[in-house]
């Protein structure tokens, strides 16, 4: 069940499996407090995956750029707060991955419905990036790909069903990535979508 990716990188498989339900009830939480949404790239793109998120910082894009922020510029106010069994899970797996003490201020969840994805990028809005980043996938399986620091690097491609938790950290950290197109499959938890959940030490 563990799979390493790339040096710095490796999947859990079914990691989270256990712990679906919870996470998806707190996921439920969130989103009441924090609706998802589709953000504007600085460029004038709506994305397609719809996003919101939970901790002290949240990652937002819009006209003036990328940046991490405390408030949702939805609703004015502070991003909901981690829920413990986030913190948790992603402090397990990052421990798994051989990143002891991971404590994340920021969590990201996407949303894909059929047909969305996610085009080749790297995040690097966070200020320290010898700190490591840990991706849960929910729902209907998706094609993820990845290659090198530089776009042009050639990309592997790797299948995430429902409870894979994948952790980047070191030499994969920077490594550019994105999310094919999703199939249009059911999931008994999720139906048509996939929600993954990346968890990052912004500040
Ligand atoms: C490799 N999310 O939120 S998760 C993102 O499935 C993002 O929603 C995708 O890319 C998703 O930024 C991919 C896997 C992932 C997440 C963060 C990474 C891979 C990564 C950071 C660095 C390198
Ligand atoms: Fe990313």
């Amino acid at each position: 069940w563990r799979e390493p990716l790339a040096p710095g990188a490796v999947v859990l498989r079914r990691f989270a499996s256990g712990r679906d339900a919870a996470l998806l009830a707190a996921v439920q939480a969130v989103v009441e407090a924090a609706p998802f949404r589709h953000l504007v790239t600085p460029g004038g793109f709506r994305m397609q995956v719809a996003m919101t998120n939970c901790g002290a910082l949240g990652w937002v894009s819009d006209r003036r750029g990328y940046r991490y922020d405390a408030h949702d510029p939805d609703s004015g106010r502070p991003w909901p707060p981690m829920p413990a069994e986030f913190e948790k899970l992603a402090a397990d797996a990052a421990a798994e991955a051989g990143f002891g003490g991971f404590a994340p201020d920021a969590c990201l969840v996407n949303r894909y419905l059929p047909g969305t994805r996610l085009s080749l990028h790297q995040d690097r809005d966070e200020r320290d990036h010898g700190q490591p980043i840990v991706s849960v996938s929910l729902g209907v399986p998706a094609m993820f790909q990845f290659g090198g620091t530089r776009r042009t690097d050639r990309l592997q491609r790797v299948p995430l069903a429902h409870g894979d938790v994948v952790v980047w950290g070191g030499p994969a950290r920077l490594s550019f990535h994105g999310v094919l197109p999703l199939k249009d499959a059911q999931h008994p938890l999720l139906g048509a979508s996939r929600i993954n959940l990346t968890f990052r030490k912004a500040g």
